[in-house]
């Protein structure tokens, strides 16, 4: 058996995306003239509860695009230490938006009101940076997917909003969050000034993601997308796979949080595992081994067809997804339990 367990990205789309693709209407997007595109952004900024959305080829790109307009060049940007704009964006917040970082470390991937509250730069100091953008990670990837209460997106913005700086959130797996939590895609994004999410990985598109905010601030990132080279054409052929996405493949989310516990289950208990690490609260699963020997494990794994990544000498990460099935999830676990015995 083979279980693709190295992220939710390897997802392949479904027969419905397929079709859906066959059939979209579409026209060059550049010109706003591409209606699959259109009925995509409009669905996605109702879901979020937003005047604007704008499709982008990639979570990266959307990130890029949002981080770009909304911190001048050489402000200053608050980010967990392990977000993924930070870590895997191939240091674009210096290349492309030309910022500087202020890390901090959060609990459990999630940063506490407390601790950023005296970070931002006083104003007036002409030695110091204005303090632009905080961003924050929806569902926190590298703590193993944690969900962002929503008590603290709403403090972090409201502390952001009285110093003047804005907060963007990276909502790779904001529907991850929204499955788990009960809470609407809505209440997530209104405490924010811009979000993205992704529909090309538990949601299954091939490509794309959606960077949601107000009508202004969404004219301003179409500027970037173009800047950045994501100007697209008659790519309603992609969007009709996030429309398909959107309709249908958001509740099925739940499918890939029961699989990531029970996978979960064989690390439970075992004394090669450090025991501190995140319970899964969504679709991905995090653990550091006592010793250094993540990439042996990995390479024991994928012997046995059970695939998964190291993120470093001791973490290993796995990632639940619709082509993991629940049989896939079991032989899984039963692997992982019996080399970490
Ligand atoms: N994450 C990928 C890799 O890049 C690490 C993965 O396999 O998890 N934000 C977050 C939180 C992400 O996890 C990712 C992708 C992105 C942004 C970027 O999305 P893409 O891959 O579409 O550029």
């Amino acid at each position: 058996m083979r279980v693709d367990l190295r992220s939710d990205t390897v997802t392949v789309p479904t027969e419905k995306m397929r079709k859906a693709m066959y059939e979209a209407e579409v026209g060059d997007d550049v010109f706003g003239e591409d209606p699959t595109i259109n009925r995509l952004q409009e669905m996605a900024a109702d879901i979020c509860g937003r005047e604007a959305a704008l499709f982008v080829p990639s979570g990266t790109m959307a990130n890029q695009i949002c981080v770009r307009v909304q911190a001048p060049r050489g402000s200053e940007v608050i980010l967990e230490e392990e977000s993924h704009i930070f870590l895997h964006e191939v240091g674009g917040l210096a290349a492309l938006a030309q910022v500087q970082t202020r890390l901090v470390k959060g609990v459990r991937g999630i940063l506490q009101p407390q601790d950023i509250a005296p970070l931002f730069r006083p104003p007036g100091d002409i030695h110091a940076p204005k303090t632009s953008l905080m961003c924050i990670e929806q569902t926190s990837m590298m703590a193993g997917g944690t969900i962002y209460p929503l008590e603290t997106i709403k403090e972090i913005s409201r502390l952001a909003h009285e110093k003047g700086a804005r907060v963007h959130m990276d909502g790779a797996r904001l529907f991850n969050a929204v499955v788990a939590s009960g809470i609407p895609a809505r209440d997530f994004a209104a405490p924010v000034d811009s979000l993205m999410f992704c529909l090309s990985k538990g949601l299954c598109c091939p490509v794309g993601s959606m960077v949601v905010g107000n009508n202004d601030f969404i004219e301003e990132a179409r500027v970037a997308r173009k800047l950045y080279g994501g100007g697209m054409r008659q790519a309603g052929i992609l969007a009709a796979c996030g429309i398909v996405a959107l309709t249908e493949m958001i509740d099925r989310l739940e499918e890939d949080h029961e699989k990531a516990k029970i996978i979960a289950r064989a690390i439970e208990g075992s004394h090669l595992v450090k025991p501190d690490w995140n319970r899964p609260e969504t679709n991905i699963i995090i653990f550091s081994l006592r010793e250094p020997k993540a990439g042996e494990l990995v390479k024991k794994l994928a012997d046995r067809g059970v695939l998964c990544l190291d993120l470093d000498d001791y973490r290993i990460r796995m990632v639940t997804h619709k082509d993991v099935s629940f049989e896939g999830a079991r032989y899984a676990s039963e692997v992982l339990g019996e080399l970490l015995q």
